[in-house]
């Protein structure tokens, strides 16, 4: 793995741990972050040996947000420049073909927050915290918050935060599904790695195939999906999916690979 100034990638087994590594700052996400993050997903997107990806922060912040002190004197159009760059990357992210779990260990703020939306899912630490503070700074959220938030909690929940900018702790943040379970802290990052790993041992192109309709057909049309669902249904046919239907009726453990 190449070396980076902030990410820390490490490979383990079949799964990468991605560790945000600037905790002066508490993980604040910067340009160098976000051409980082770029090329390091450049470098894993088609690597079929990796079956989920896991995200942490170093210390005490998952990440606190976009760099304040970078954007204090952009003009509109940076302002919009630097909104696309993070967005693009975080789409990349989301599209991956094998699951990305946020584990987040402390603050997860803005556009740090907007990171953990942009996981697939979200394992908190029970000293997590969530929020998109923006409106505190004079601003809107600008990777994506405004459009992932609603969509994985609900109008309600997703307006309350944006408006309020209030900032809740790990076991709100579950109740309104933001996070689909809380650690102990120390827990965090084994537990991150139980559930990679159980993804791990699945069908491989069952894993990816179940990501992409699911994520794709949640911007279509019911209808549109299931023909997605349909056509990608057929496809582990004959391969994989032979393979695993033979193991469960012969009592063994399929070989994937
Ligand atoms: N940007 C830059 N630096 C930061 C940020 C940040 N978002 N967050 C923390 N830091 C720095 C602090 O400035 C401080 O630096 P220094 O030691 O040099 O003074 C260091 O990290 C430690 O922070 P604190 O001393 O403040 O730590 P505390 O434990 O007292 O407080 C908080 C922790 C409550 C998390 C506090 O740091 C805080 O409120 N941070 C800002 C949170 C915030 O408002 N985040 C939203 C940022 S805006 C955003 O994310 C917009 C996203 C979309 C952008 C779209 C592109 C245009």
């Amino acid at each position: 793995m190449m070396d980076y100034t902030i990410l820390k990638p490490l490979a383990e087994g079949k799964i990468l741990l991605l560790t945000i590594s600037r905790p002066a700052a508490l993980n604040a996400l910067n340009s160098v972050f976000f051409s980082e993050m770029d090329h390091f997903i450049s470098t894993i997107a088609d690597n079929r040996d990796i079956r989920a990806l896991i995200i942490t922060g170093e210390g005490k912040a998952f990440a606190a947000g976009a760099d304040i002190a970078e954007m204090v004197n952009m003009s509109p159009d940076e302002g919009r420049k630097f909104s696309a760059v993070g967005q693009a990357v975080f789409n990349r992210l989301s599209l991956l073909p094998f699951p990305v779990i946020a584990a987040v260990n402390g603050f997860a703020l803005g556009g740090g927050m907007e990171l953990a939306m942009a996981c697939d899912f979200r394992i908190a630490s029970s000293l997590a915290k969530f929020g998109q503070p923006e409106v505190n700074l004079g601003l809107i959220p600008g990777y994506a918050g405004t459009q992932r938030l609603p969509r994985l909690t609900n109008l309600a929940d997703a307006l309350w935060l944006l408006t309020t900018g209030e900032v809740i702790d790990a076991t709100t943040a579950l109740q309104m599904r933001l996070v689909q379970k809380i650690t102990e802290p120390e827990a965090l990052l084994n537990e991150a790695r139980r559930i990679a790993n159980l993804i791990a041992s699945r069908g491989p192109l069952a894993v990816k195939l179940v990501k992409e309709v699911t994520r794709k057909g949640l911007e279509m049309r019911f209808s549109e999906g299931e023909k997605l669902e349909q056509q990608h249904f057929g496809d582990p046919f004959g391969n994989e999916g032979a393979e695993g239907m033979k193991a469960f009726l012969e009592k063994r453990k399929a070989v994937w690979d």
